[in-house]
């Protein structure tokens, strides 16, 4: 069942720790949704509030109206969910003309220190497959995954019915 590609069998972290999971952590790869939005230099701030809500801020290249570049600085709260490792993203951006949205977003795997495997699904088709979805792979290290950490995240990729539709997510500087 772990690869028939039911969104609803898709398995998420246990017993997910919102406090381990803060701090900063760099995109390595991206599974990009229809009308991508976050190109390159992506890096995401996760943080946990006085009253143990989960909070995020982004930034990457995004290019809009079709020719104009920059470097998008945006927001995100989290909804909770009964399960621990699963939330809502409800996310904005510094300048009104950035996406906003409401997303569901599920840490798949972490080891907090290293990797990170992050799914949304946006569009689930009739048949219970993702018709529409992102995720991304963050590491803790700006360089990239350590080797060790390869072989979880092909692995984790293939469960979430991704494998072969990243890119990689470069850093150059530009945010
Ligand atoms: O880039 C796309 O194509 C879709 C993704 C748009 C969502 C960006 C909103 C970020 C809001 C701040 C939250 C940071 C947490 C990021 C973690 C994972 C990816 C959204």
């Amino acid at each position: 069942w772990a690869q028939d590609c039911q969104v609803s069998n898709i398995q998420v972290m246990q017993n997910f720790d919102r406090s381990r999971y803060t701090g900063r952590w760099y995109a390595v790869a991206k599974k990009d949704p229809v009308g991508l939005f976050l190109l390159d230099n992506v890096v995401a701030q996760f943080s946990v509030d006085e009253s143990g809500k989960m909070t995020a801020t982004a930034h990457g290249r995004v290019i809009i109206l079709n020719n104009w570049e920059m470097c998008a600085n945006m927001f995100g709260t989290f909804e909770d969910t009964p399960d621990p490792a699963k939330f809502k993203m409800r996310y904005w951006g510094a300048a009104s003309y950035l996406q906003t949205g409401n997303d569901d977003h599920w840490v798949i795997d972490t080891d907090y220190d290293n990797y990170a495997i992050h799914y949304s699904c946006r569009e689930v088709d009739l048949d219970g497959t993702c018709l529409d979805g992102y995720s991304f792979i963050f590491s803790r290290h700006p360089t990239g995954l350590r080797p060790e950490d390869q072989k979880i995240v092909t692995d984790k990729k293939k469960e979430i019915c991704f494998l072969g539709k990243y890119r990689r997510v470069g850093h150059t500087g530009f945010c």
